[in-house]
């Protein structure tokens, strides 16, 4: 948990945490409740300050995932909105490969950017970070713009006890002749600390690129003032049409309660935030990662407990892997138990079969209260693989032994067998399409018969014979 966080993207935090709650007590999407949800996190984003392509495009990606046909049934419309928005906001972002790849040594690595943007701080954050890392990076002080700025690369550098080349003329001589000795003392990593000016201008394009093209850099990261919001972002396109960057170091977001820069960069530039600076100090930079950074935005608690719920429980893959098994009735015992135990990391509800399409809350019959799901996973768990594998092993012995190794009676057992059973046929009867789903309920009262469904018939009891 960072502290900065609390103050970024305060505002679009508060507005999911709105358009969520209202969700909240909605049973299904519908096209009004996300048309209605979509409107608000449109604002929410253009009031952050986002690129107003890009929220256009956001939204429209989000609306058509969130009444797509794909949408699962085992969590709730609220759940489902803030996994697909959760998801759409990392593809916003990244992807971003963390670190620095080190291709060879030294390792040349240009910051440019605009005056005052943090490039200096960066560098010897960047260092900073790099010494973490177990390498040992130097830093070239190539801006002879301002007379103080060799002095203050040569201080950062001082604190962190990395050397600091410096020297007389032009920038790309400088920093030629650094790389040169760089080699020869043998640093891991250059760091190039470049010229800002006020502005984007041919004078600085002119020296940073001819310092690119003289030192040919292995990475060239922009440098961008979070707070200046959409000029970030302009000015990174503007470098970017004229430096190739590898990507940007977003700066001073613990300043920065809006956002719209984290959240434009990469869909306006193509280049990701590599590293995000989060104060003033050398260690306060992060490496940028697109999911936690959605899930700061989504908030706090309540928000982000609901993406990692929908996280654990919408493993589509294995719901999808699941249900088909559900529906081929090779569903067995262990499978049921994996999913009890998401019933319970869910809170107990019913979701095993309203993974079912259709299905949902349709099956009251089997409804399944807390304090009985624990005494099942008890006897499931009594019972051998094998057991777990071929209910149908289950005989009279068999029962008992489970029914003691349990703590429940024989008959228990053979209530969840019979369930279990009746469960996997009805499965298995909407698997091979005779039976629709939807008719379930009806099927689920006593004495019901459906065409083509065949409920398992009572085997006949021989009447017993009275003894005398
Ligand atoms: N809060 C905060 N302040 C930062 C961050 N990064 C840089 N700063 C501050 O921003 C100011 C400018 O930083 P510099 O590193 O000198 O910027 P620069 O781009 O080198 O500036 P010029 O060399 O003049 O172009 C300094 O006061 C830094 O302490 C950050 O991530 N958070
Ligand atoms: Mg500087």
């Amino acid at each position: 948990m960072h502290l900065w966080g609390d103050f970024l993207f305060e505002a679009i935090t508060e507005k999911f945490e709105g358009v969520v709650r209202r969700l909240r007590g909605k049973a299904i999407i519908t096209e009004k409740n996300v048309a209605d949800a979509m409107r608000e996190v449109r604002m929410a984003l253009l009031e952050a300050d986002v690129n107003y392509a890009v929220v256009r495009e956001f939204v429209k990606t989000v609306e058509k995932k969130a009444l797509g046909a794909d949408v699962l049934k085992s969590v709730s419309p609220a759940q489902q909105f803030v996994k697909i928005v959760h998801d759409e906001l990392v593809e916003l972002m990244g992807p971003v490969e963390p670190g620095i790849p080190q291709p060879d040594s030294p390792t040349i690595i240009m910051l440019a950017g605009l005056q005052g943007s943090g490039k200096t701080t960066t560098a010897a954050k960047v260092a900073s970070y790099l010494l973490r890392k177990g390498r040992r990076p130097s830093m070239v002080a190539a801006d002879v713009q301002r007379p103080a700025a060799v002095e203050q690369l040569k201080i950062l550098g001082g604190q962190l006890g990395v050397e600091v080349f410096s020297g007389e003329g032009k920038a790309p001589d400088i920093c030629v002749r650094a790389v040169e000795r760089a080699r020869l003392v043998g640093t891991s990593d250059v760091i190039l600390d470049t010229a800002g000016r006020l502005h984007i201008d041919e004078e600085m394009m002119m020296e940073v690129k001819d310092i690119a093209r003289r030192t040919e850099p292995h990475q060239v990261y922009l440098v961008c003032d979070a707070m200046t919001g959409q000029d970030a972002v302009n000015s990174a396109k503007a470098f970017d049409e004229e430096l190739s960057l590898d990507g940007v170091i977003l700066t001073k977001l613990d300043g920065d309660a809006r956002g719209g820069a984290a959240l434009s960069v990469k869909a306006v530039t193509g280049k990701p935030i590599k590293f995000i600076g989060v104060g003033e100090k050398l260690d306060k930079l992060e490496e940028f990662h697109p999911d936690r950074m959605a899930d700061r935005i989504l908030g706090m608690g309540d928000v982000v407990s609901l993406v990692e719920k929908a996280r654990e429980t919408v493993d589509a893959e294995e719901a999808a892997r699941m249900q088909e098994k559900m529906l081929k009735a090779e569903f067995t015992f262990e499978d049921f138990h994996k999913q009890l135990g998401q019933m319970r990391k869910m809170g107990g509800i019913k979701d095993i079969l309203s993974m079912v399409p259709g299905l949902g809350s349709q099956m009251g019959g089997l409804d399944i209260s807390d304090g009985e799901l624990t005494r099942i996973e008890a006897m499931i768990q009594s019972m051998t693989p094998a057991e777990r594998r071929k209910p149908d092993l289950i005989d009279q012995s068999r029962r008992r032994r489970i029914a003691r190794g349990s703590g429940v009676q024989a008959e228990d057992v053979s209530g969840l067998v019979k369930q279990f059973r009746q469960m996997r046929d009805m499965m298995q009867a909407i698997g091979s399409g005779r039976v629709s789903p939807s008719s379930l309920g009806t099927l689920m009262q006593p004495g019901a018969k459906i065409k083509g469904f065949k409920r398992r018939s009572k085997r006949k009891r021989r009447p017993r014979r009275r003894h005398r």
